[in-house]
Protein backbone atom coordinates (compact mmCIF):
# COMPACT_ATOMS: atom_id res chain seq x y z
CA UNK A 1 0.00 0.00 0.00
CA UNK A 2 1.31 3.65 -0.78
CA UNK A 3 -1.75 5.63 1.05
CA UNK A 4 -0.75 6.13 4.85
CA UNK A 5 -3.09 4.07 7.45
CA UNK A 6 -4.62 7.30 8.53
CA UNK A 7 -5.42 8.37 4.72
CA UNK A 8 -8.92 6.89 3.35
CA UNK A 9 -8.44 6.77 -0.07
CA UNK A 10 -12.09 7.31 -1.23
CA UNK A 11 -14.66 9.53 0.58
CA UNK A 12 -17.68 6.95 0.50
CA UNK A 13 -17.74 3.04 0.01
CA UNK A 14 -20.54 0.88 -0.09
CA UNK A 15 -20.26 -2.46 0.23
CA UNK A 16 -23.12 -5.04 -0.61
CA UNK A 17 -23.36 -8.42 0.20
CA UNK A 18 -26.00 -11.07 -1.07
CA UNK A 19 -27.29 -13.34 1.46
CA UNK A 20 -29.35 -16.06 2.12
CA UNK A 21 -29.40 -18.15 5.40
CA UNK A 22 -26.07 -16.61 6.27
CA UNK A 23 -27.29 -15.21 9.81
CA UNK A 24 -24.52 -16.94 11.65
CA UNK A 25 -22.21 -15.14 9.39
CA UNK A 26 -23.27 -11.72 9.86
CA UNK A 27 -21.81 -10.54 13.06
CA UNK A 28 -18.40 -12.17 11.98
CA UNK A 29 -18.47 -10.27 8.70
CA UNK A 30 -19.31 -7.35 10.51
CA UNK A 31 -17.15 -7.31 13.00
CA UNK A 32 -14.17 -7.85 10.66
CA UNK A 33 -15.09 -4.90 8.57
CA UNK A 34 -15.37 -2.84 11.16
CA UNK A 35 -12.48 -3.28 12.25
CA UNK A 36 -11.19 -2.09 8.73
CA UNK A 37 -13.59 0.85 8.77
CA UNK A 38 -12.13 1.64 11.65
CA UNK A 39 -8.68 1.05 11.10
CA UNK A 40 -8.53 3.50 7.86
CA UNK A 41 -11.42 5.84 8.89
CA UNK A 42 -13.59 4.78 5.98
CA UNK A 43 -16.94 6.41 5.12
CA UNK A 44 -18.33 2.83 5.03
CA UNK A 45 -22.12 1.47 4.71
CA UNK A 46 -22.89 -2.00 4.27
CA UNK A 47 -26.05 -3.47 2.59
CA UNK A 48 -27.12 -6.74 3.59
CA UNK A 49 -29.95 -7.71 0.77
CA UNK A 50 -31.03 -11.22 2.16
CA UNK A 51 -33.72 -13.08 0.22
CA UNK A 52 -36.46 -13.70 3.20
CA UNK A 53 -34.14 -16.05 4.77
CA UNK A 54 -36.20 -16.35 7.67
CA UNK A 55 -33.06 -17.25 9.68
CA UNK A 56 -33.56 -14.29 11.96
CA UNK A 57 -31.00 -12.27 10.34
CA UNK A 58 -33.39 -9.40 11.42
CA UNK A 59 -32.83 -9.78 15.24
CA UNK A 60 -29.09 -10.63 14.55
CA UNK A 61 -28.56 -6.79 12.94
CA UNK A 62 -30.58 -5.03 14.74
CA UNK A 63 -28.24 -6.67 17.47
CA UNK A 64 -25.39 -5.62 16.60
CA UNK A 65 -26.67 -1.71 16.86
CA UNK A 66 -24.55 -0.90 13.97
CA UNK A 67 -26.02 2.30 12.30
CA UNK A 68 -23.82 1.79 8.87
CA UNK A 69 -25.16 -1.41 8.84
CA UNK A 70 -28.42 -2.09 6.34
CA UNK A 71 -30.24 -5.09 5.69
CA UNK A 72 -32.73 -5.41 3.02
CA UNK A 73 -35.29 -8.31 3.18
CA UNK A 74 -36.44 -9.03 -0.56
CA UNK A 75 -39.49 -10.95 -1.30
CA UNK A 76 -39.46 -10.62 -5.03
CA UNK A 77 -37.06 -11.76 -8.01
CA UNK A 78 -35.17 -13.81 -5.56
CA UNK A 79 -31.57 -14.73 -6.65
CA UNK A 80 -27.60 -13.52 -5.74
CA UNK A 81 -27.54 -11.78 -9.06
CA UNK A 82 -30.60 -9.44 -8.75
CA UNK A 83 -30.02 -9.00 -4.73
CA UNK A 84 -26.58 -7.45 -5.90
CA UNK A 85 -27.98 -5.18 -8.33
CA UNK A 86 -30.72 -4.19 -5.82
CA UNK A 87 -28.04 -3.79 -3.53
CA UNK A 88 -25.74 -1.31 -5.94
CA UNK A 89 -28.96 0.51 -6.95
CA UNK A 90 -30.02 1.48 -3.09
CA UNK A 91 -26.58 2.39 -2.12
CA UNK A 92 -25.50 6.21 -1.52
CA UNK A 93 -22.09 6.15 -1.65
CA UNK A 94 -19.33 6.78 -4.62
CA UNK A 95 -17.68 3.72 -4.68
CA UNK A 96 -19.49 -0.15 -4.88
CA UNK A 97 -18.05 -2.81 -3.74
CA UNK A 98 -19.71 -6.53 -3.90
CA UNK A 99 -18.57 -9.31 -1.59
CA UNK A 100 -20.12 -12.78 -0.26
CA UNK A 101 -21.34 -13.17 3.51
CA UNK A 102 -19.36 -16.29 4.26
CA UNK A 103 -15.73 -14.61 4.81
CA UNK A 104 -14.22 -16.40 1.69
CA UNK A 105 -13.77 -12.69 0.81
CA UNK A 106 -11.82 -10.93 3.09
CA UNK A 107 -13.11 -7.22 4.38
CA UNK A 108 -9.07 -6.69 4.82
CA UNK A 109 -8.35 -6.30 1.02
CA UNK A 110 -11.16 -3.75 0.41
CA UNK A 111 -9.06 -0.85 0.92
CA UNK A 112 -6.57 -1.98 -2.29
CA UNK A 113 -9.76 -2.65 -4.10
CA UNK A 114 -10.42 1.15 -3.51
CA UNK A 115 -6.89 2.33 -4.39
CA UNK A 116 -7.06 0.38 -7.41
CA UNK A 117 -9.76 2.25 -8.30
CA UNK A 118 -8.32 5.97 -7.45
CA UNK A 119 -5.51 4.93 -10.18
CA UNK A 120 -8.16 4.98 -12.66
CA UNK A 121 -8.99 1.13 -13.07
CA UNK A 122 -12.48 1.20 -13.87
CA UNK A 123 -13.27 -2.49 -12.50
CA UNK A 124 -11.25 -3.89 -9.84
CA UNK A 125 -11.53 -7.76 -8.85
CA UNK A 126 -10.43 -9.64 -5.59
CA UNK A 127 -8.90 -12.59 -7.39
CA UNK A 128 -7.57 -15.93 -6.58
CA UNK A 129 -5.91 -16.77 -9.96
CA UNK A 130 -3.28 -13.94 -10.00
CA UNK A 131 0.15 -13.85 -8.51
CA UNK A 132 -0.30 -14.14 -4.73
CA UNK A 133 -3.40 -15.15 -4.85
CA UNK A 134 -4.90 -18.73 -3.67
CA UNK A 135 -7.91 -20.44 -3.11
CA UNK A 136 -8.54 -22.88 0.47
CA UNK A 137 -6.32 -25.75 0.04
CA UNK A 138 -9.14 -27.96 0.76
CA UNK A 139 -10.10 -27.48 -2.52
CA UNK A 140 -10.78 -30.70 -4.37
CA UNK A 141 -9.36 -31.52 -7.64
CA UNK A 142 -12.57 -31.08 -9.52
CA UNK A 143 -13.47 -27.80 -7.63
CA UNK A 144 -10.28 -26.77 -8.66
CA UNK A 145 -11.10 -28.02 -12.05
CA UNK A 146 -14.33 -27.20 -12.29
CA UNK A 147 -13.60 -23.74 -11.56
CA UNK A 148 -11.04 -23.03 -14.02
CA UNK A 149 -12.63 -24.43 -16.90
CA UNK A 150 -15.85 -22.11 -15.85
CA UNK A 151 -12.87 -19.49 -15.92
CA UNK A 152 -12.03 -20.43 -19.37
CA UNK A 153 -15.51 -20.39 -20.72
CA UNK A 154 -15.37 -16.37 -19.84
CA UNK A 155 -12.24 -15.88 -22.05
CA UNK A 156 -14.54 -14.30 -25.14
CA UNK A 157 -16.12 -11.36 -22.87
CA UNK A 158 -13.13 -10.39 -20.80
CA UNK A 159 -9.10 -10.74 -20.01
CA UNK A 160 -9.16 -10.88 -16.21
CA UNK A 161 -8.14 -13.72 -14.90
CA UNK A 162 -10.93 -14.27 -12.39
CA UNK A 163 -14.02 -13.15 -13.97
CA UNK A 164 -16.20 -15.54 -11.94
CA UNK A 165 -14.82 -13.64 -8.55
CA UNK A 166 -17.76 -12.56 -6.48
CA UNK A 167 -15.58 -9.76 -4.74
CA UNK A 168 -14.90 -6.81 -6.48
CA UNK A 169 -14.94 -3.05 -6.74
CA UNK A 170 -16.29 0.02 -9.40
CA UNK A 171 -17.16 3.27 -9.19
CA UNK A 172 -21.31 4.01 -8.99
CA UNK A 173 -20.75 6.25 -12.63
CA UNK A 174 -19.91 2.71 -13.69
CA UNK A 175 -22.43 1.00 -12.80
CA UNK A 176 -25.26 3.35 -13.83
CA UNK A 177 -23.74 3.09 -17.16
CA UNK A 178 -24.36 -0.34 -17.21
CA UNK A 179 -26.86 -1.17 -20.04
CA UNK A 180 -28.97 -3.93 -20.13
CA UNK A 181 -28.25 -5.58 -17.44
CA UNK A 182 -30.12 -9.07 -16.60
CA UNK A 183 -28.50 -10.73 -14.16
CA UNK A 184 -29.15 -14.72 -14.30
CA UNK A 185 -27.01 -17.11 -11.75
CA UNK A 186 -23.89 -15.97 -9.82
CA UNK A 187 -21.86 -14.06 -11.83
CA UNK A 188 -23.01 -10.95 -10.96
CA UNK A 189 -18.93 -9.69 -11.57
CA UNK A 190 -19.13 -11.08 -15.18
CA UNK A 191 -22.56 -9.35 -15.74
CA UNK A 192 -20.86 -6.38 -14.92
CA UNK A 193 -17.61 -6.04 -16.62
CA UNK A 194 -19.39 -7.19 -19.58
CA UNK A 195 -22.24 -4.48 -19.91
CA UNK A 196 -20.42 -1.37 -18.15
CA UNK A 197 -17.76 -2.36 -21.39
CA UNK A 198 -15.35 -1.69 -18.44
CA UNK A 199 -11.45 -1.80 -20.37
CA UNK A 200 -9.21 -1.04 -17.55
CA UNK A 201 -9.34 -3.52 -14.96
CA UNK A 202 -6.86 -4.36 -12.42
CA UNK A 203 -6.97 -7.92 -10.02
CA UNK A 204 -5.37 -7.74 -6.12
CA UNK A 205 -4.90 -10.91 -5.11
CA UNK A 206 -7.01 -12.59 -2.68
CA UNK A 207 -6.64 -15.88 -0.22
CA UNK A 208 -10.51 -17.41 -0.92
CA UNK A 209 -11.32 -19.18 1.89
CA UNK A 210 -14.24 -21.76 2.29
CA UNK A 211 -16.90 -21.06 4.55
CA UNK A 212 -16.75 -22.34 7.86
CA UNK A 213 -19.96 -21.43 8.53
CA UNK A 214 -23.86 -22.25 6.61
CA UNK A 215 -24.53 -23.93 3.83
CA UNK A 216 -23.23 -23.41 0.39
CA UNK A 217 -26.11 -22.38 -2.22
CA UNK A 218 -23.65 -23.46 -5.42
CA UNK A 219 -26.26 -26.09 -6.96
CA UNK A 220 -25.44 -27.93 -10.02
CA UNK A 221 -29.04 -26.14 -11.62
CA UNK A 222 -26.54 -23.10 -10.77
CA UNK A 223 -23.92 -23.87 -12.84
CA UNK A 224 -25.95 -24.84 -15.69
CA UNK A 225 -26.94 -21.16 -15.47
CA UNK A 226 -23.71 -20.32 -15.92
CA UNK A 227 -24.08 -21.60 -19.58
CA UNK A 228 -27.44 -20.01 -20.28
CA UNK A 229 -25.75 -16.97 -18.84
CA UNK A 230 -22.72 -17.26 -21.18
CA UNK A 231 -24.83 -17.36 -24.42
CA UNK A 232 -27.00 -14.48 -23.13
CA UNK A 233 -23.63 -12.59 -23.15
CA UNK A 234 -22.19 -14.05 -26.45
CA UNK A 235 -25.96 -12.80 -28.26
CA UNK A 236 -25.39 -9.68 -26.35
CA UNK A 237 -21.65 -8.97 -27.30
CA UNK A 238 -21.71 -10.54 -30.97
CA UNK A 239 -24.97 -9.81 -31.87
CA UNK A 240 -25.84 -11.19 -35.31
CA UNK A 241 -22.41 -13.29 -35.14
CA UNK A 242 -23.61 -14.94 -32.09
CA UNK A 243 -27.11 -16.19 -33.99
CA UNK A 244 -24.54 -17.18 -37.48
CA UNK A 245 -22.04 -19.23 -34.51
CA UNK A 246 -24.82 -20.96 -32.97
CA UNK A 247 -26.40 -21.92 -36.42
CA UNK A 248 -23.38 -23.31 -37.49
CA UNK A 249 -23.00 -25.52 -34.34
CA UNK A 250 -26.62 -26.71 -34.98
CA UNK A 251 -25.46 -27.62 -38.64
CA UNK A 252 -22.70 -29.26 -37.70
CA UNK A 253 -24.33 -31.83 -35.42
CA UNK A 254 -27.33 -31.78 -38.27
CA UNK A 255 -24.21 -33.04 -40.22
CA UNK A 256 -23.79 -36.05 -37.97
CA UNK A 257 -27.15 -37.10 -37.87
CA UNK A 258 -26.91 -36.54 -41.65
CA UNK A 259 -23.88 -38.73 -41.84
CA UNK A 260 -25.26 -41.45 -39.53
CA UNK A 261 -28.46 -42.10 -41.19
CA UNK A 262 -26.96 -42.22 -44.10
CA UNK A 263 -24.16 -44.90 -42.94
CA UNK A 264 -26.97 -46.98 -41.46
CA UNK A 265 -29.26 -46.96 -44.48
CA UNK A 266 -26.40 -48.15 -46.76
CA UNK A 267 -25.31 -50.64 -44.76
CA UNK A 268 -28.85 -51.85 -45.02
CA UNK A 269 -28.22 -51.92 -48.43
CA UNK A 270 -31.01 -48.75 -49.13
CA UNK A 271 -30.53 -47.14 -52.94
CA UNK A 272 -28.39 -44.27 -52.54
CA UNK A 273 -30.50 -41.97 -54.36
CA UNK A 274 -33.65 -42.68 -51.38
CA UNK A 275 -30.71 -42.88 -48.55
CA UNK A 276 -29.18 -39.39 -49.06
CA UNK A 277 -32.89 -38.26 -49.09
CA UNK A 278 -33.91 -39.72 -45.88
CA UNK A 279 -30.40 -38.69 -44.23
CA UNK A 280 -31.10 -35.22 -45.53
CA UNK A 281 -34.66 -35.18 -44.12
CA UNK A 282 -33.64 -36.71 -40.82
CA UNK A 283 -31.07 -33.79 -40.47
CA UNK A 284 -33.18 -31.21 -41.49
CA UNK A 285 -35.80 -32.09 -38.56
CA UNK A 286 -33.19 -32.27 -36.35
CA UNK A 287 -31.64 -28.99 -37.38
CA UNK A 288 -35.03 -27.52 -36.71
CA UNK A 289 -35.58 -28.15 -33.16
CA UNK A 290 -32.62 -27.27 -32.15
CA UNK A 291 -32.53 -23.49 -33.82
CA UNK A 292 -36.02 -23.25 -32.53
CA UNK A 293 -34.96 -23.96 -29.12
CA UNK A 294 -31.48 -21.89 -29.11
CA UNK A 295 -30.53 -19.99 -32.03
CA UNK A 296 -33.97 -18.39 -32.87
CA UNK A 297 -35.26 -18.82 -29.75
CA UNK A 298 -36.46 -15.61 -29.33
CA UNK A 299 -39.10 -16.74 -32.13
CA UNK A 300 -40.24 -19.57 -29.75
CA UNK A 301 -43.67 -18.11 -29.57
CA UNK A 302 -44.71 -18.59 -32.91
CA UNK A 303 -46.68 -21.57 -34.00
CA UNK A 304 -44.95 -24.14 -34.11
CA UNK A 305 -46.22 -26.31 -37.50
CA UNK A 306 -46.49 -23.18 -39.21
CA UNK A 307 -42.39 -22.58 -38.26
CA UNK A 308 -41.37 -25.75 -39.23
CA UNK A 309 -43.48 -25.99 -42.82
CA UNK A 310 -41.58 -22.60 -43.13
CA UNK A 311 -38.10 -24.02 -42.55
CA UNK A 312 -38.46 -27.07 -44.56
CA UNK A 313 -39.81 -25.10 -47.56
CA UNK A 314 -36.91 -22.78 -46.86
CA UNK A 315 -34.48 -25.24 -46.20
CA UNK A 316 -36.03 -26.70 -49.31
CA UNK A 317 -33.77 -24.90 -51.57
CA UNK A 318 -30.43 -25.79 -49.51
CA UNK A 319 -31.34 -29.39 -49.37
CA UNK A 320 -32.22 -29.94 -53.12
CA UNK A 321 -28.70 -28.26 -53.88
CA UNK A 322 -27.44 -30.61 -51.17
CA UNK A 323 -28.95 -33.54 -52.59
CA UNK A 324 -28.16 -32.33 -56.41
CA UNK A 325 -24.53 -31.94 -55.38
CA UNK A 326 -24.50 -35.38 -53.36
CA UNK A 327 -25.82 -37.44 -56.33
CA UNK A 328 -23.20 -35.84 -58.91
CA UNK A 329 -20.59 -36.42 -56.94
CA UNK A 330 -21.48 -40.11 -56.22
CA UNK A 331 -22.24 -40.27 -59.96
CA UNK A 332 -18.91 -38.94 -61.17
CA UNK A 333 -17.14 -40.52 -59.05
CA UNK A 334 -16.57 -44.34 -58.14
CA UNK A 335 -14.48 -43.94 -55.24
CA UNK A 336 -17.47 -41.09 -53.46
CA UNK A 337 -19.84 -44.24 -54.59
CA UNK A 338 -17.73 -46.45 -52.42
CA UNK A 339 -17.69 -43.20 -49.74
CA UNK A 340 -20.88 -42.15 -49.70
CA UNK A 341 -20.70 -39.88 -46.65
CA UNK A 342 -17.85 -37.64 -48.14
CA UNK A 343 -20.13 -36.16 -51.15
CA UNK A 344 -22.64 -35.72 -48.36
CA UNK A 345 -20.31 -33.83 -46.88
CA UNK A 346 -19.77 -31.59 -49.93
CA UNK A 347 -23.39 -31.46 -50.60
CA UNK A 348 -23.88 -30.36 -46.69
CA UNK A 349 -21.46 -27.11 -47.12
CA UNK A 350 -23.57 -26.08 -50.29
CA UNK A 351 -26.99 -26.24 -49.08
CA UNK A 352 -26.02 -25.02 -45.35
CA UNK A 353 -25.04 -21.58 -46.57
CA UNK A 354 -28.13 -21.27 -48.82
CA UNK A 355 -30.46 -22.04 -46.00
CA UNK A 356 -28.57 -19.53 -43.09
CA UNK A 357 -29.71 -16.90 -45.56
CA UNK A 358 -33.47 -17.75 -45.85
CA UNK A 359 -33.72 -18.97 -42.46
CA UNK A 360 -32.13 -15.54 -40.78
CA UNK A 361 -34.17 -13.68 -42.83
CA UNK A 362 -37.46 -14.75 -43.78
CA UNK A 363 -38.22 -18.06 -41.42
CA UNK A 364 -37.32 -16.54 -37.66
CA UNK A 365 -37.55 -13.20 -37.64
CA UNK A 366 -37.40 -10.83 -35.08
CA UNK A 367 -40.24 -9.92 -32.82
CA UNK A 368 -40.87 -6.00 -32.98
CA UNK A 369 -40.40 -5.99 -29.15
CA UNK A 370 -36.94 -7.90 -28.54
CA UNK A 371 -37.05 -9.63 -25.06
CA UNK A 372 -33.55 -8.64 -23.46
CA UNK A 373 -31.22 -10.91 -24.41
N1 LIG B 1 -29.79 -12.68 -1.76
C1 LIG B 1 -29.33 -13.89 -2.16
N2 LIG B 1 -28.07 -14.26 -1.83
C2 LIG B 1 -27.64 -15.47 -2.23
C3 LIG B 1 -28.43 -16.38 -2.97
N3 LIG B 1 -27.71 -17.51 -3.21
C4 LIG B 1 -26.51 -17.30 -2.63
N4 LIG B 1 -26.45 -16.08 -2.03
C5 LIG B 1 -25.33 -15.47 -1.32
O1 LIG B 1 -24.28 -15.31 -2.25
C6 LIG B 1 -23.02 -15.53 -1.63
C7 LIG B 1 -22.31 -16.67 -2.35
O2 LIG B 1 -23.00 -17.89 -2.18
P1 LIG B 1 -22.28 -19.25 -1.73
O3 LIG B 1 -23.31 -20.24 -1.36
O4 LIG B 1 -21.26 -18.92 -0.68
O5 LIG B 1 -21.60 -19.70 -3.07
P2 LIG B 1 -20.10 -20.05 -3.31
O6 LIG B 1 -19.24 -19.07 -2.59
O7 LIG B 1 -19.92 -20.14 -4.77
O8 LIG B 1 -19.99 -21.49 -2.67
P3 LIG B 1 -19.44 -21.94 -1.22
O9 LIG B 1 -18.67 -20.80 -0.64
O10 LIG B 1 -18.65 -23.14 -1.47
O11 LIG B 1 -20.63 -22.19 -0.37
C8 LIG B 1 -23.33 -15.84 -0.18
O12 LIG B 1 -23.24 -14.66 0.57
C9 LIG B 1 -24.77 -16.34 -0.22
O13 LIG B 1 -25.47 -16.15 0.98
C10 LIG B 1 -29.77 -15.96 -3.31
O14 LIG B 1 -30.53 -16.66 -3.95
N5 LIG B 1 -30.14 -14.71 -2.88
MG1 LIG C 1 -19.17 -18.87 -0.63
Amino acid sequence: MTTSAQSAPFPSVSVVVPTYREADNIPLLVDRIARMRDERHLDLELLIMDDDSNDGIEDVVRGLQRPWVRLTVRKENRGLGPAVVDGMRLARNDVLVCMDADLSHPPEAIPELLEALSQDYDFVIGSRYVQGGTTDERWSLFRRLNSRVATLLARPFTCANDPMSGFFALRRETFAAAQDLNPIGYKIGLELLVKSRCEFIKEVPIHFTDRRLGESKLTLAEQLRYLQHLRRLFIYRYGGWAHFSQFAVVGGLGTLVNLAVLTVLDLLNVPLAIAVAVAIFGAMVFNFALNRRFTFSYARQASLPRQFLGFAGASSVGALANYAVTLALIRQSAFLARLPQAAALFGIAAGMLINFGISRYLVFRKPRRPKPV
